[in-house]
């Protein structure tokens, strides 16, 4: 028998529900008001802590409690409860603004973000985990709440689910008497001391719960001080080098070449792309040159290969067309967000075929080629050799009916087309045939001790994300095989080599020579940057799947060269970027693309502060509307434009724009050091490229900003005594002070910001970032007007674009009608062309499986008409064919 006893709580709402999920009956629950939560068990054992309870009652009943339970449930009594308490006790009767409470939302953010990420899993359909159960009941007095409303989306929607699960209501009602969630007011006036907040955490997502809770933090230590006020006093401000171009590495100095993946020109990029290389490179290179250090930056598109070869004939224009049209488009996207590459290139150029020529005849030379004669997937009716990717077939290892020519997606394996069984070529459903062509391989086993050795040495640099590592690792553990560097293709590199020019090199074997390339349309002296490994860190920037391409095939191609190459140093990969609950998708009009962000009445860089605040780093992501608006209206409204706009208009208002003079004592230094901590927290971080997590420091610091204002209220003191007075001066030239350090620390994220508070500060850009707090503006330095940074981003506007970019109202595609002619076979194979076309596209993107099959049979049936019209026999859809998922 469990006897429950207590006033009406979340707690005891928990321990209840534990109870009915978990089938235990004989329960006996007393509601005595004013009283502390306690559950006996026969009467013997007693509990006064409601976890330890939901975890015993889970535990009898035969469901095993894990560490990760176990983790959530910490997190539930340190930091959850306590932010769900603090707004209910002061929202007895009223609701409450909810952004008011950093604390709270950072902490339904990181449920939000947990619940997305699948980290905290909520599959309600069977039972309710112990997990579950102790996170949801805590904020279910919320979640009756109105205020909650929209702002969490996919927490709502949970919860709705939560909620209307028989066992919850039951326990709801039983233990709030039906009154819903005022019955919890008596709890929540009891235990109101318990939730006053100490001082606000951050509010940007914290990627651990524990990190939520960091009271240590406000005690400074004495050499803190002597330190911060050491730097204050020194008045040592240093300033950028002018960006000559070209950019040329020089001895004795920190040189940083960046590289960002580059692009496809068979698409427009939407903002996973953008996050996952450019945008992510662009900080990591804005901050090098805030260091003072000498930063190249290079991209540009990625232009040969099958995936232009197949837009071109979609479009029905020659490849070049293609390029030169999506060249344009990408140029004209990164340029609007501010992307500030040194030179943004293409790889169709000569210097591509001079170099990857030259690359190729020291391999050969070096005999690291080996000719093997490979079988081939050619297609009859489409009268073409088949790249990989546009076959599948039933996967040879697995069985599993749809696997691509190149990969399995149910086994994870890499098949080689030829071995999949029942191939069939993707654009047409034909079964194409085996034919043999010879082909050049770099034979990378040889290479593979060389390889070893150098990456050993790079792994040491600080940039690697864990996923670029296990994945170079897995490809290394494999042990590394032959790979095919030749393709029969028309559009790409020639191959030089005499019996093979009717070849081109493969795209991959090509592509990152891109780099060295496009450096080299930069700067005649590009071997500066590329064969001089002992002066340069090389930084790639990358999404995941284009790892093993640069850490292993790559690297190993310039070491058989046995020419001194620059190889990577540090590989930064991001996971994916989805759009609200699913994938952005081009043919489907969901999401949003590179050139859709401009079309909105939202800055650039409030764009790329929200896409840095998504940044997949270490873990899938997703872009969220309501979230964007969320973390607009608090951070940088509230917290980051708030500060500063109050700082400059109270040195305006007050002081005539002319910074005061400050006389800094205890609590000023105490300040200072905390701001110092936070800086070295930012330079630790960015060295690592943690980008994503870094910009809280920027939001502490204009955190600290706001509270010294409102703890020393300077608009009372200059009212006051001399003394009084003196204090204003200070706390206005701090808060001033402040203000321009966050103007450099915000670069890297928000170019166009940082130089409008700058121009608000009249301070000419181009300072570095300094080790710990310095006084920028001295005394008599006069600033401009100051004028709001952020503007509020309005709920309506939002569900605006929520809607537009949700796609079609069914999720499918917009279908081009085919009209078709009876009599005209011209018209009608081009139809046919078009149709198989549009297939091919849709798979190579992944399309809805729905979709696909939908396409597919009105191809057939264009085939069928044709066939009837020229008087042959129609191809049948062979039965038992399409398989379900
Ligand atoms: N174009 C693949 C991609 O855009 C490829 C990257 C090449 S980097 C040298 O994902
Ligand atoms: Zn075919």
């Amino acid at each position: 028998m469990m006897e429950i006893n207590g006033q009406p709580s979340p707690e005891k709402l928990k321990v209840l529900l534990a109870c009915f999920e978990t089938g235990l009956h004989k329960i006996k629950v007393n509601s005595k008001p004013g009283s502390a939560l306690s559950v006996k068990l026969d009467n013997e054992i007693e509990f006064t802590s409601s976890n330890a309870a939901v975890r015993y009652t889970y535990e009898t009943q035969g469901v095993k409690v894990d560490t990760d339970t176990l983790h959530w449930f910490e997190w539930e009594v340190t930091t959850l409860r306590k932010h769900v308490g603090s707004y209910c006790s002061l929202s007895d009767k009223k609701i409450l603004n909810i952004n008011e409470f950093p604390n709270l939302i950072s902490s339904l953010q990181y449920l939000e973000n947990s619940i997305n990420s699948g980290k905290l899993e909520c599959d309600f359909s069977n039972k309710i985990s112990a997990a579950n159960c102790v996170v949801f009941c805590t904020i279910s007095p919320l979640f009756c709440d109105p205020a909650i409303d929209g702002v969490f989306p996919v927490l709502r929607k949970h919860f709705d689910i939560f909620m209307n699960r028989g066992s919850f209501r039951s326990a709801w009602k039983e233990v709030t008497g039906g009154e819903g969630r005022v019955a919890f007011q008596a709890y929540f006036a009891a235990t109101k001391t318990q939730w006053k907040e100490t001082k606000p955490t951050n509010s940007t997502e914290a990627s651990k719960p524990t990190e939520q809770n960091n009271s240590s933090k406000d005690v400074v230590s004495k050499e803190e001080i002597e330190t911060a006020k050491k730097s204050w006093d020194s008045c040592n401000v240093k300033t950028t080098k002018p960006r000559v171009h070209p950019v040329l590495p020089k001895e004795g100095e920190k040189n940083i070449l960046i590289t960002s993946a580059l692009p496809y020109v068979n698409n427009v990029p939407h903002l996973g792309n953008i996050i996952g290389c450019v945008l992510s490179a662009d900080v990591f290179s804005r901050y090098c040159r805030l260091r003072g250090w000498n930063v190249l930056y290079i991209c540009g598109t990625d232009e040969y290969g099958t995936a232009t070869e197949t837009k071109a004939a979609q479009e029905g224009v020659t490849p070049k067309e293609i390029c030169d049209k999506y060249h344009k488009i990408h140029s004209e996207v990164y340029e609007w967000f501010s992307i500030g590459f040194d030179y943004f290139g293409r790889t169709t150029t000569e210097c591509q075929t001079t170099i990857a020529q030259d690359i190729f005849w020291h391999l050969h030379r070096n005999n690291h080629l080996i000719k093997q004669t490979v079988e081939q997937l050619y297609c009859g009716r489409c009268e073409r050799f088949l790249a990989d990717r546009f076959v599948e077939g039933t996967c040879p290892l697995c069985a599993f009916e749809d696997a691509r020519g190149d990969q399995c997606d149910k086994c994870g394996k890499l098949i080689n087309a030829v071995e999949l069984k029942n191939p069939k070529c993707k654009m047409c459903s034909d079964t194409p045939t085996i034919r043999t062509s010879e082909h050049l391989f770099v034979d990378l086993s040889k290479l593979e001790p060389k390889l070893r050795s150098c990456l050993q040495d790079s792994f040491k640099g600080e940039g690697w994300s864990n996923n670029a590592k296990t994945i170079t690792e897995t490809w290394l553990r494999d042990g590394l095989k032959p790979r095919c560097i030749t393709r029969d293709l028309k559009w790409g590199t020639p191959v030089p080599l005499e019996g093979f020019t009717d070849k081109v090199f493969y795209v991959w074997f090509d592509a990152p020579i891109g780099y060295l390339s496009i450096t080299a349309n930069y700067t005649d002296e590009w071997e500066l940057w590329w064969k001089n490994p002992k002066n340069v860190q090389l930084y790639n920037f990358m999404a995941k799947d284009n790892v093993p391409f640069h850490s292993v095939v790559f690297p190993s191609c310039l070491l058989g060269t046995d020419d001194e190459y620059t190889i990577v140093n540090h590989l930064n990969a991001t996971e994916y970027l989805n759009y609200e609950e699913g994938k952005f998708s081009k043919s489907r009009g969901v999401g949003v693309f590179g050139d859709h962000a401009s079309k909105t009445n939202i800055d650039s860089d409030i764009w790329r502060f929200y896409l840095l605040s998504m940044r997949p780093e270490g873990q899938d992501t997703h872009f969220s509307w309501s979230d964007f608006l969320l973390k607009n209206n608090s951070e940088l409204l509230n917290n980051l434009g708030n500060f500063i706009n109050r700082s400059l208009k109270f040195v305006s208002n007050a002081y005539g724009g002319v910074v005061p003079d400050p006389v800094v004592n205890n609590t000023d230094l105490e300040l200072l050091a905390l701001v110092n901590r936070e800086l070295r927290d930012y330079v630790t971080d960015m060295d690592k490229l943690k980008i994503r997590d870094n910009l809280r420091r920027i939001l502490s610091i204009s955190r600290l900003g706001n509270q010294y204002l409102q703890e020393n209220q300077p608009w009372k003191l200059i009212k006051g005594s001399n003394d009084d007075k003196s204090r204003a001066s200070t706390v206005t030239s701090i808060a001033a002070n402040l203000s321009s350090l966050l103007s450099i620390l915000i670069h890297p994220y928000m170019p166009q910001t940082s130089s409008n508070i700058q121009d608000q500060l009249n301070i000419q850009g181009g300072y570095l970032i300094p080790d710990a707090i310095t006084r920028m503006l001295s005394s008599g330095h006069k600033i401009n007007k100051p004028s709001p940074l952020f503007r509020k981003l309005e709920e309506s506007e939002i569900e605006e674009y929520k809607a537009k970019y949700r796609g079609r109202e069914d999720g499918k595609k917009e279908v081009p009608k085919v009209e078709v002619e009876v009599g005209d076979s011209k018209g009608l194979e081009e139809e046919v062309v078009k149709q198989g076309n549009l297939v091919r596209e849709l798979k190579t993107a992944k399309a809805e499986k729905l979709e696909i099959e939908r396409e597919v049979s009105k191809l057939l049936e264009l085939k069928k008409k044709l066939s009837l019209l020229k008087g042959e026999e129609p191809v049948q859809k062979k039965k038992g064919k399409k398989k379900k998922k």
